[in-house]
């Protein structure tokens, strides 16, 4: 019986979508009647890591990083997308860096002892050099190469 008239319904809706923009916005999310965008998250606030690859789908290779040497978990790799766990079994302060085709200076945040830290990084065919960046390790022997292919 009660047809709601296009006009009245129209009028409505306008009125409602002008309150809740009134309000605070994330307020009409609770609604749930028209499919309101995006409701929760917002902008977490982000760590200090810039650009954090979190999404770790690669294979994984683990990196045992001491004074002053790297040991990767593997030694041959095909093209693809690795994430290498960067783990600090020293005492000093490293990082990891993997440098190459299409990958530019990647590197992890500086990794305390005792703690890990993820890299993920697309190889294509190629030498990659892997290395802990901070000052002056590489040249003491954390340096390595790896061959893609
Ligand atoms: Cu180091």
């Amino acid at each position: 019986m009660a047809i709601p008239a296009p006009t009245a319904r129209t009028a409505l809706r306008g009125a409602a979508v002008a309150f809740c923009s009134a309000l605070v916005l994330g307020a009409c999310s609770s609604g749930g009647g028209g499919g309101g965008g995006g409701g929760g998250g917002g902008q977490s606030s982000s760590p200090s890591g810039s650009g954090a690859h979190t999404a770790g789908h690669g294979t994984r290779v683990t990196v045992i990083e001491t004074e002053y040497g790297l040991k990767l978990s593997r030694s041959s790799f095909t093209p693809g997308t690795y994430t290498f766990v960067s783990d600090n079994a020293g005492r000093v302060t490293h990082a990891l860096s993997i440098d190459g085709p299409g990958v530019q200076d990647a590197r992890t945040k500086n990794i305390q002892g005792g703690q890990t830290a993820t890299l993920t990084v697309t190889l294509q065919k190629g030498t990659y050099d892997v290395f802990c960046p901070v000052d002056g390790h590489q040249q003491l022997g954390m340096d390595q190469h790896i061959k893609v292919g």
